[in-house]
């Protein structure tokens, strides 16, 4: 591995949401050297993290247990580098509480599913550069403060202004974090929403696993249709290419797994719909465009939640 630049120290990661993909991103980082702080929520929380001395991380047989530093929202030190791993509902909230720590010209990293929190998100903090992310990656809290890597998977980063893919990548490099600088990271977003509206809402309806939906493959079928068209309508006609077989290969590919909107209903979690569902509604109602299949799949969705007592945003 090469030596770090002796010129300069490593600038330090602040990882806002730390959850799943929050800790298993600091304790990569961590792993490979580099300085990493995690924001954790409230005092009850670092008073827990400081009492399991750091966080662990499990990869297969193994585990690790890396002292990662952890502060408060509100501590006053600056931030040049954030990743932001809160649920896409959290998002503009926990942006906001940092938001004065952020230095002019900083790199925040938006690790959300779906679309519609990236864009709140960076109209909230106009003076540092947002990188929107999509990643394939899977992780799940086993305990408090323990990470399991539970799918190798790739992460795309990019920037909707069209800028140069920036010189820290090389710090994913050095963590072995898969990933690749995209210079169409909309249109990659858009993709896995719209495999994410295919698949997920009708895992919770018919209550399967993704392979379940094999038996409804019509419905699948129709839905594609619509996602697809709606997508050329908003101008990312790339993203509808062959929609319908990927939805199909990941159906296939998936079979056994439960959809990460079956868990969360499943384990009582609000869902991120707004940012699936409800923003490809309001795509189509903002251009006057009928999607007669989505609206009355979101209807359902919305009565399923309400009955279980899950917000419906
Ligand atoms: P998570 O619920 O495990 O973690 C989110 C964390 O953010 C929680 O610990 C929560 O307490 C914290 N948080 C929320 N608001 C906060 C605030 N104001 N201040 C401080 N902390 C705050 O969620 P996750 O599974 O890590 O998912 C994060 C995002 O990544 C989601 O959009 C999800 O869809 C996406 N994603 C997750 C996976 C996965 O395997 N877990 C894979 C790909 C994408
Ligand atoms: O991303 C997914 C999820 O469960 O959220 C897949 C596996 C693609 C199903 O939509």
């Amino acid at each position: 591995m090469p030596p770090f630049n002796c010129r300069s120290a490593p600038t330090r990661w602040h990882i806002l949401g730390a959850g799943s993909m929050g800790t298993l991103w600091a304790a990569r980082l961590a792993r490979a050297g580099l300085p990493v702080t995690l924001i954790v929520r409230n005092a009850a929380r670092l008073h827990a993290y400081k009492a399991a001395h750091g966080l662990t991380l499990v990869e297969g047989e193994q585990s690790h247990l890396l002292p990662v530093t952890a502060q408060l929202p509100e501590t006053d030190e600056p931030i040049e580098r954030l990743l932001l791993t809160c649920k896409a509902y959290d998002a503009e909230h926990a942006i906001a509480q940092i938001a004065h720590r952020l230095q002019p010209g900083a790199d925040v990293v938006l690790l959300q599913n779906g679309l519609g929190s990236q864009q709140a998100v960076a109209a909230r903090v106009p003076q540092v550069r947002c990188i929107f992310a999509s990643s394939t990656e899977g992780a799940f809290r086993e305990s408090d403060w323990r990470v399991v890597f539970a799918g190798a998977g790739h992460t795309w980063l990019g920037d909707t202004r069209q800028g140069e893919a920036p010189h820290w990548l090389e710090d994913l490099q050095r963590s072995h974090i898969a990933h690749e600088w995209s210079p169409t990271i909309l249109s990659r977003l858009w993709r896995k929403l719209a495999l994410n509206c295919a698949i997920n809402p009708l895992t919770v309806l018919y209550n399967c696993r993704n392979g379940g939906l094999q038996a409804h493959r019509a419905e699948v079928d129709t839905l594609c249709d619509e996602l697809a068209a709606l997508l050329k309508r908003c101008d990312q006609a790339e993203a509808a290419d062959n929609l319908d077989a990927e939805v199909h290969r990941v159906i296939q590919a998936t079979a056994n797994n439960y959809s990460s909107m079956h868990q969360d209903v499943a384990q009582g979690r609000r869902t991120e719909i707004g940012y699936l569902l409800g923003y490809a509604c309001e795509a189509a109602r903002q251009r006057q465009f009928a999607v007669p299949h989505l609206h009355a799949l979101h209807h359902r969705l919305i009565d399923h939640l309400k009955q279980r007592g899950l917000p419906c945003n």
